[in-house]
């Protein structure tokens, strides 16, 4: 399916150029419609599983099976701030395996892969409680599961474009003119956004607001920045409404654009206190990178 470029194993780096050019072949996915699109986790195991069950969804082993064959589509940022970060990647790594998940990747998650080949990265955001976590499992499954996320993050296209070009789902969104192309730059914004290099108030960076001017005919569905209710806008819908924070977690039903929201069992993480520097946990070594 990806065609890598002959010299790729020698050129280290998850997001090298030859292999961004490999995911322009692999952006458009034919998995067929119908989806449940679900906004940022972010380690909320329990409101997940709630969410799964009104979905309709039910759990074989860590594979999620839909009885009307359902796809789940994951918007990324799985891990840090809630207290199940790795439960949440148990479950989106062995239905991604099970053919039963989509996957787009978020800022969080390719921080945590970083972190798992060895890079130098802050354990910030939440991210020490994930490597907490992920060092508390037997030695065995710590290599199983941080090598496929590593090798999830390394594979997997900055964004998917589905049901024949009228939905797309990416992190932190998309512009009109990227849709279909990859390059670094567009990888970046479909996990980051564009910054604007000011910051709010809670310390995290504003970014432009693309949706405001997003005037393309697919959907797109994205999460990232939370919002306290889930807003269409330009034919771009927001469903992180911030469920590790104590609002809620939101999926959409496509077709049928429905909104199934589950409420947070509780308050996981306060922004304020997020910036705040932990002291750096050994590395975990994925499968010997
Ligand atoms: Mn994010």
């Amino acid at each position: 399916m990806t065609d890598r470029h002959p010299h790729d194993r020698s050129r280290p780096g998850a997001f090298a150029p030859d292999r961004l050019i490999a995911h322009g072949t692999a952006v458009r996915d034919r998995t067929p419609p119908p989806y449940d699109i679900v906004g940022d986790l972010h380690g909320c195991i329990d409101e997940l599983r709630e969410l799964l069950d009104r979905l309709g969804y039910r759990l074989d082993g860590d594979i999620v099976r839909h009885p009307e064959g359902r796809t789940l589509a994951f918007l990324g940022d799985l891990n840090d701030r809630g207290p199940g970060s790795i439960a949440v990647w148990s479950i989106a790594i062995a239905s991604l395996q099970a053919g039963t998940a989509l996957y787009v990747p978020g800022n969080h998650d390719s921080k945590l892969a970083r972190y798992l080949m060895g890079r130098d990265v802050q354990l910030t955001y939440g991210l020490a409680e994930t490597v907490d976590e992920l060092l508390a499992l037997p030695p065995r499954r710590q290599r199983v599961l941080g090598r496929a996320i590593a090798d999830l993050l390394a594979e997997t296209p900055p964004y998917r474009i589905l049901d024949s070009g009228r939905l797309v789902i990416a992190h932190a969104g998309i512009e009109e003119w990227m849709i279909g192309r990859v390059d670094r730059e567009i990888s970046a914004f479909c996990r980051f956004g564009e910054p604007t290099g000011e910051r709010s108030p809670w310390g995290f960076p504003i970014r432009r607001d693309w949706a405001a001017d997003y005037r393309g005919k697919a959907l797109v569905v994205y999460g990232h920045t939370p919002m306290h209710a889930v807003e269409w806008r330009n034919n771009t819908l927001n469903i992180d409404t911030g469920c590790a924070f104590g609002g809620a977690l939101t999926a959409l039903r496509y077709p049928e654009r429905e909104i199934v929201s589950v409420p947070a069992h509780r308050v996981y993480a306060e922004p304020s206190m997020e910036a705040r520097v932990n002291p750096p946990s050994p590395s975990v070594a994925a499968g010997g990178r």
